[in-house]
């Protein structure tokens, strides 16, 4: 059972806490409390093992593909986490005996996994186990973990064997050769493994300390090796009240590491390096090498961030730092050849594939908050147009066209094809998102012209950016289908964001973005003209410019653009979607577990209802926002809110903003409570498969460019603040073109503090101000943006 207020004095609203073991329910915590730094991912599995558990660790950027009917997905690499315990010789479980005052749960502040509890054996001996653990921030290859055991009653004999545990698969799917396995001196433990596919060597190093009441003890281990497996065994005497404490830590080295894309690159001495980390680090001590993880998860995320959410209900402060937690562990921000995956580093759904996740739902608080980390995440995509120009060739089209789900970016489309089970036929369903979900090109685009706007990196654009937002818009211009009786161009056959609607003609959500992508790319192309010229000449050879522009100013003028209907301003999310049935989904709408419409349809039959999975106009609304009024706005959230299910963890937050843009107060707060509850909620196995990247996006955009009305229009800063009732005040850091801002506001004032000499205009609910030093602003809220 989830708990959420058991942090105290300095940690409180800082501890995630589970308060009862379940062996049913361990995906639960196993992934919203899973630990990492963006180079690796560990979920939070209990040392001792379970039948249902699912113990992973990911090294993103490692992907490997099994055999030519799978697409490729990041490894499950060897499992360092294992501890076989016995206590007088009978293996210690959960499951057996009783267990008293258990609990596991996450720090938020320290990154760090505790794990606590009295256990009964069965032969009425009483122990106190008390585990701890952490990925380090400040040395990305390096897992601490450290057991503390102390016989409460009577003398015991306590045995484990812990090690490198390389039968570790994905489902079933073996993505490694077995390679070396080593000891040395009885103590340094070292496993190589390597992909089977993309040949990437990944090398292991473990070592352990062993103390009694805090002294250190040698006891001579028994070693162990077996297949894919290597492994020592300890074993010792505790008397009542004698503690004994084992420190393992770990260091993890791979080739895909970024230096070896520039500096050669040999087993061998990759095998010297690693193994060297762990020595260092086992010189200084776990409790040293604990110490340096927090300092750098202080230095480079909350002292960095700067949030304080008051609020009467403390778990909302919790939730955005859950929020930022996470945003920080699943971000590869060390190496730009590396998304971040729908799930994170924290299971293997989705298979470590990036999504447009990415760009509208996580990008933009990096972009406010730490720009360098969006800019990697940008020259990801930047890399990944490789992959991209290969899809659009093999589809026939011109230009840049992304793929719907991204790994390595030289792979192109990795989207799987046969997804769950059609509840009709029995057979497999297709996934069409591979193919025909094609927004994801131009909202890569508007990553680009977000990141530009508000941090004005001129030089990004001019080595990166203006070439993805060129060849992109190339990319829609010869995807465009001419309607010779209606005289316009027209996108049909797609996806758009709900996905419970294929092969549908004139997406709006698609057409707006094309056409955004595209306008943007000839204002581009005019301002370099005039301005810098040579961009224009170095890009030329290679995207055929000249050509491109004339095709964009040809076909941008008729594009068609769904438009508000006369009767009612309800703009058509699609050609058809406005004529198919309505039916009642109250019952869908009260669901407490996302996809219940399919106990009762298949996808085809929903894709004949007025039923949306998740936001799809409502996106528009806030991404492009002053291409709409508000009247529009309104109209179409009362028309699209009732019918969308959310069951997709991308809608909530969205329909949060724009219900609070709309002055819907309590409705905004309650889909925003509902969307950090994706994962913080009570249900205990909507995140067996990993967290929900986008939400937890989503949950900083509700509370920033929603609650906080931080936003970028037409590259200017407007902060329109609208808390919710019950809070006090909020405050943060943001970035805007090159300098920090802190932020502050109430219900009726808006502090700014710029750097010293940073002058810069803003609007404030309609009004413009110059700001400058700290400045006050007492602003009067309006309920519809103006
Ligand atoms: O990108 C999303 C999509 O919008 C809905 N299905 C899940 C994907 C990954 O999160």
């Amino acid at each position: 059972m989830m708990n959420y207020d058991l942090g105290k004095g300095k940690y409180a609203n800082w501890v995630v806490s589970d308060v009862s073991f379940s062996a049913d329910t361990l995906g639960k915590t196993e992934s919203i409390m899973y630990l990492g730094n963006g180079y690796m991912g560990l979920r939070s599995v209990a040392e001792e093992p379970y039948l249902e558990e699912t113990r992973n660790l990911f090294v993103a950027g490692t992907f490997n593909k099994f055999d030519r009917n799978e697409v490729t997905e990041l490894p499950n690499i060897a499992d360092i986490t294992r501890v076989n315990i016995t206590i007088d010789g009978e293996r210690f479980s959960l499951e057996f005996g009783s267990v008293k005052n258990y609990v596991k749960q996450l720090n938020l502040k320290t990154a760090e996994l505790i794990r606590s509890f009295e256990w009964k054996s069965p032969k009425g001996k009483e122990l106190r186990f008390n585990f701890r653990r952490f990925v380090s921030l400040d040395n990305l290859h390096l897992i601490g973990m450290k057991m503390e055991v102390e016989s409460l009653t009577h003398p015991v004999s306590i045995g484990f064997d812990s090690g490198i545990d390389s039968q570790m698969t994905n489902s079933g799917v073996q993505h490694f050769h077995e390679g070396d396995k080593r000891i040395f001196d009885k103590k340094f433990i070292q496993l190589v493994q390597t992909t089977t596919e993309s040949k990437v060597d990944v090398v292991l190093n473990t070592a352990h300390e062993l103390s009694v009441n805090g002294i250190k003890v040698d006891v001579e281990p028994i070693m162990g090796m077996d297949r894919r497996k290597v492994w020592l065994q300890y074993s010792l005497d505790l008397q009542p009240g004698d503690t004994l404490a084992m420190e393992k830590l770990t260091t993890i080295h791979t080739s895909r590491d970024k230096e070896y894309a520039a500096q050669e690159y040999q087993l061998e001495l990759l095998r010297e390096k690693s193994m060297e980390n762990l020595r260092t680090a086992s010189l200084k001590g776990y409790e040293n090498v604990y110490k340096e993880h927090v300092a750098a998860w202080d230095a480079k995320v909350w002292n960095k961030y700067n949030f304080t959410v008051n609020s009467e209900d403390p778990f909302d402060a919790l939730a955005l730092r859950f929020a930022i937690y996470h945003l920080t562990v699943m971000t590869p921000a060390h190496d730009e050849r590396m998304g971040i995956g729908a799930k994170a580093l924290s299971g293997e759904g989705y298979k470590g594939h990036s999504f447009w996740d990415t760009e509208v739902f996580i990008i933009p608080f990096f972009i406010y908050s730490n720009p360098e980390v969006a800019k990697s995440l940008l020259k990801y995509r930047y890399h990944g147009l490789v992959g991209a120009r290969k899809k659009a060739a093999e589809n026939g089209y011109e230009g840049t066209m992304y793929p719907w789900e991204a790994a390595w970016p030289t792979d192109g489309e990795v989207t799987p094809i046969w997804g769950a089970v059609d509840i009709v036929t029995g057979k497999q369903t297709k996934i069409w998102s591979g193919f025909i979900e094609q927004h994801i090109t131009a909202d890569i685009a508007f990553a680009v012209w977000q990141y530009y706007k508000i941090t004005n990196d001129q030089e990004f654009m001019n080595l990166y950016g203006y070439e993805i937002i060129f060849d992109t818009a190339s990319f829609w211009a010869s995807r465009l289908e001419w309607n010779e009786q209606k005289q316009e161009y027209q996108i049909n056959n797609v996806v758009g964001p709900d996905e419970y609607k294929e092969h549908v003609d004139n997406n709006a959500f698609t057409n707006h973005m094309a056409h955004f992508n595209i306008s943007l790319a000839m204002k581009y192309y005019e301002e370099l003209k005039g301005k810098n010229p040579e961009i224009l000449e170095g890009l030329e050879s290679k995207l055929k410019l000249t050509d491109s522009y004339k095709s964009w100013e040809e076909k941008l003028e008729k594009i068609y653009l769904p438009q508000p209907r006369k009767e009612d301003m309800v703009i058509p999310q699609d050609d058809t979607y406005l004529n198919k049935r309505v039916i009642d989904l109250e019952k869908y709408k009260n669901q407490s577990k996302v996809g219940t419409l399919f106990n009762d349809y298949n996808l085809e039959q929903v894709n004949e209802i007025q039923v949306s999975k998740q936001a799809d106009i409502m996106i528009l609304f806030l991404i492009l926002e002053n291409r709409f009024s508000p009247e529009v706005k309104q109209a179409n959230f009362d028309y699209y809110e009732p019918k969308t299910l959310h069951d997709s963890s991308l809608s909530l937050s969205t329909h949060a903003i724009l219900a609070n843009d709309l002055g819907r107060e309590e409705l905004a707060y309650s889909l925003f409570r509902r969307a950090t509850e994706i994962d913080l909620g009570p249900a205990m196995n909507s995140s067996d498969h990993g967290v929900h990247a986008a939400s937890l996006g989503g949950i900083w955009q509700s509370v920033v460019l929603g609650f906080g009305g931080v936003r970028m229009v037409d590259g200017k800063l407007r902060i329109n603040p609208r808390l919710p009732k019950h809070w006090k005040d909020l405050s943060f850091t943001i970035n805007w073109q090159g300098s920090k801002l802190q932020l502050h506001m109430d219900h009726s004032t808006l502090t700014i503090t710029t750097e010293k000499e940073v002058s810069l205009i803003i609007e404030v609910f309609g009004q413009k101000y110059e700001v400058t030093g700290e400045t006050k602003i007492n602003y009067k809220k309006q309920n519809v943006e103006v």
